[in-house]
């Protein structure tokens, strides 16, 4: 089993539930296993201007899953909670990003782990701070709790 970390985020019809579902879905995985999941924290919208505030999360899982299988499974579960495609960063029902794959890094047409924003977003850091050991490494980036105090997030 690796240590998988999935971002969760929405804006729209009723964020709260739109989290609550994507996390039931996780919990639901095959060859997994749920571990953590995060506080939902609410945000500024990042991107476009206009958007209503943001619900996001992360949940930490293991998972003997092949990641694109995986990453398949978390978009049909998108298109299950009536996301639209529409606008690069616009208002979505929920959003799911792998971020991480244990210590892995992929560079597919469909798949990019780490995922390339993890580690300038707070919205993302937040609540990864809060599911993962201190000491994670972010392959090619470092330590999670050095890039958390840089931004001066977290508790040290
Ligand atoms: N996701 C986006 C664009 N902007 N802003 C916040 N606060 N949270 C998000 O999850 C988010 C965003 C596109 O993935
Ligand atoms: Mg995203
Ligand atoms: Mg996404």
């Amino acid at each position: 089993m690796e240590a998988v970390y999935i971002a969760l985020g929405s804006n729209l019809h009723q964020p709260k539930i739109q989290l609550d579902t994507a996390v039931k879905f996780i919990q639901r995985l095959p060859r997994s296993k749920f571990i953590a999941v995060s506080p939902y924290y609410c945000t500024d919208p990042v991107g476009p201007v206009g958007q209503k505030a943001y619900l996001n999360a992360v949940v930490r899982i293991e998972s003997r899953l092949p990641p694109l299988e995986l990453l398949y499974r978390m978009q049909r579960q998108e298109n299950r909670q009536l996301r639209k495609r529409g606008v690069h960063w616009g208002p979505r029902t929920i959003d799911l990003d792998l971020l991480l794959y244990g210590q892995r890094i992929i560079r597919h047409r469909d798949l990019e782990v780490p995922h390339y924003a993890m580690t300038f977003r707070d919205f993302v850091l937040m609540p990864l701070l809060d599911v993962a050991p201190k000491s994670l490494i972010i392959p090619g980036y470092g330590r999670l709790d050095k890039l958390a105090s840089d931004r001066s997030l977290g508790q040290d």
